[in-house]
C-alpha cells in the first residue's frame, strides 16, 4: 500500500492551498455576511484549471486524478467551504456526469465550457417532496416526440443563478417508477425556467442557492442522457461521485478549524498558562486531529478507488456521512476552545461550524449515506 502523494499532486495542493490562504481569506467574512457570489475568484479558480479538475484536456478540463481533487477541496474549504461548493458541484457532479455519461456531441456543446469554467453548471434533482427520497420526481418530462416538455419546481439548487448547464433530473413514465425517470440537460436561459428568491442560508452563504422553477420548458431529444429511463442511475452514479466531493469539503472545514483552534490554544492565557497546557484542551485537539485522518483517509480511498474504476458506493458513502459528522463535531469544538471569541465572526470558527452543518444535509444527509452502507453490508 502506498500513501505518498507523487509530486503533481502536491503542486495542486499547493496551488489551492496558496489561491485560498492569500486570494480567499481576503473577503471571505464579508461575502459569508452579506451573502455575495464570489465571481472574481470563481473565475480566477477557473484559470487555475479547478472548475473541471477531472476532466480530459480534450473536454476542456486539467485532466487531474481525484487524489488530486480531495487535496485541491480541503484546502480551498479550509478557508472558503462556500467557494468549495460551486467547484464541487461543478466539477463532481456536473463535469462527471457529462464526462462519464453523454453523448460525443453533448459533450462538445456542454462539458467543453463547463470544464474549462467559461460556464458554470448546477445539478436539479432535489424538490420540495422529494429530496433524501429521489426517486419520487414530481418533476415532469412529457415525451412530445422530437422534444420533452417539463414542468416542476427543483428545490435547493446551489448554482442555480449563476450556471447556465444545468443537468434535470425528472418523470417522464410515472408508471414505470425509477426507471420511468430521465435526466437532461437544459440551457438555463430556456423559456419558462424562473427562480425563486435567493435562500438566506445559515452557512455557506455565498453560494447562490435558489428554486428553479419550469413551466412548459422545451427541451430537444438529442439533450436527453443516456437511453430513455436511465435518469435515476445516472442519478444515483452522480451522486455517489459528488460525495467525495462533500466529504473533503466537510474535511477541509474540520482541519481549518483545528487549525485555527491550534493558534489559538498556544497564544491565549487561562489560570497563567496557555490554553494548550491545559490537557482539556489538548486532549480536545488530539481528538480532532485523530478524526480529521480518518476522514481524511477514508476520503483519499474513495478518490483512489474512483481513480482505479472500482465500485465507489459504500466508500464514498461512508467516506461522506463520517467526514460530515466529524466536521459538525470538530467545529463545535473549535468554538469551544475559543470560548467567546469562538462564537463571534471575527475568529471564523462559528463560520466553519455552520459551514460543516450543510454537508451533513446536502448530497444525501448522513442518515442516507447510512442507508446506502447499511443495505450493502445487509443484502442478501
Ligand atoms: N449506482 C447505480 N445504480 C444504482 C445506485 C448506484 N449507486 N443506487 C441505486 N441504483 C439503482 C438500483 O440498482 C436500482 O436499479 P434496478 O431498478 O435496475 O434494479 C435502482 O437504482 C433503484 O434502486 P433502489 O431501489 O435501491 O432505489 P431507492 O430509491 O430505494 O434508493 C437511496 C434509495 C436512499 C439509496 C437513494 O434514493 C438515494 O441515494 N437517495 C439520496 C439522494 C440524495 O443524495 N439526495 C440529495 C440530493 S442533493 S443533489
Amino acid at each position: 500500500m502506498n500513501f505518498e502523494i507523487t509530486e503533481e499532486q502536491l503542486m495542486i495542493q499547493q496551488a489551492a492551498r496558496d489561491y485560498a490562504q492569500r486570494e480567499l481569506i481576503q473577503d471571505v467574512l464579508e461575502r459569508d455576511e452579506k451573502g455575495i457570489f464570489p465571481e472574481q475568484h470563481i473565475k480566477n479558480l477557473s484559470e487555475l484549471g479547478f472548475m473541471g479538475m477531472m476532466v480530459d484536456p480534450e473536454y476542456g478540463g486539467s485532466g487531474m486524478d481525484s487524489i488530486s481533487y480531495v487535496l485541491a477541496m480541503e484546502e480551498i474549504s479550509k478557508v472558503d467551504a462556500a467557494t468549495a461548493v460551486i467547484l464541487s458541484i461543478n466539477n463532481s457532479l456536473v463535469c462527471y456526469g457529462l464526462n462519464k455519461f453523454a453523448s460525443e456531441e453533448q459533450k462538445q456543446k456542454y462539458l467543453v465550457p463547463v470544464a474549462s469554467g467559461e460556464k458554470i453548471g448546477a445539478f436539479l434533482l432535489s424538490e420540495p417532496e422529494a429530496g433524501s427520497d429521489a426517486s419520487h420526481q414530481h418533476t415532469t418530462a412529457e415525451d412530445k416526440g422530437d422534444h420533452y416538455l417539463i414542468n416542476g419546481t427543483k428545490n435547493w439548487i446551489s448554482n442555480a443563478r449563476t450556471a447556465s448547464t444545468y443537468l434535470v433530473i425528472a418523470q417522464t413514465n410515472p408508471e414505470k417508477k425509477h426507471r420511468g425517470i430521465n435526466a437532461f440537460i437544459v440551457e438555463k436561459d430556456s423559456p419558462g425556467i424562473s427562480l425563486g428568491p435567493h435562500e438566506d442560508k445559515m452557512g455557506m452563504r455565498s453560494s447562490d442557492t435558489h428554486s428553479v422553477m419550469f413551466s412548459d420548458v422545451k427541451v430537444p431529444k438529442e439533450n436527453r442522457i443516456g437511453e430513455d429511463g436511465f435518469g435515476f442511475k445516472f442519478a444515483m452514479m452522480v451522486l455517489e461521485a459528488g460525495r467525495i466531493g462533500i466529504a473533503s469539503q466537510a474535511l477541509g472545514i474540520a482541519q481549518g478549524a483545528m487549525e485555527r483552534a491550534v493558534a489559538y490554544a498556544k497564544e491565549r492565557k487561562a489560570f497563567g498558562k496557555p490554553l494548550a497546557e491545559h490537557q482539556s484542551v489538548a486532549f480536545k485537539i488530539s481528538d480532532m486531529a485523530v478524526k480529521i485522518e480518518n476522514a481524511r483517509n477514508l476520503c483519499l480511498k474513495a478518490a483512489w478507488l474512483k481513480d482505479n474504476h472500482k465500485p465507489i458506493t459504500v466508500a464514498s458513502a461512508m467516506a461522506k456521512q463520517y467526514a460530515a459528522d466529524m466536521a459538525m463535531e470538530v467545529t463545535t469544538e473549535a468554538v469551544q476552545i475559543h470560548g467567546g471569541y469562538g462564537y463571534v465572526k471575527e475568529y471564523h470558527v462559528e463560520r466553519l461550524m455552520r459551514e460543516a452543518k450543510l454537508t451533513q444535509i446536502y448530497e444525501g444527509t448522513s442518515e442516507v449515506q447510512k442507508i446506502v452502507i447499511s443495505r450493502d453490508l445487509l443484502k442478501d
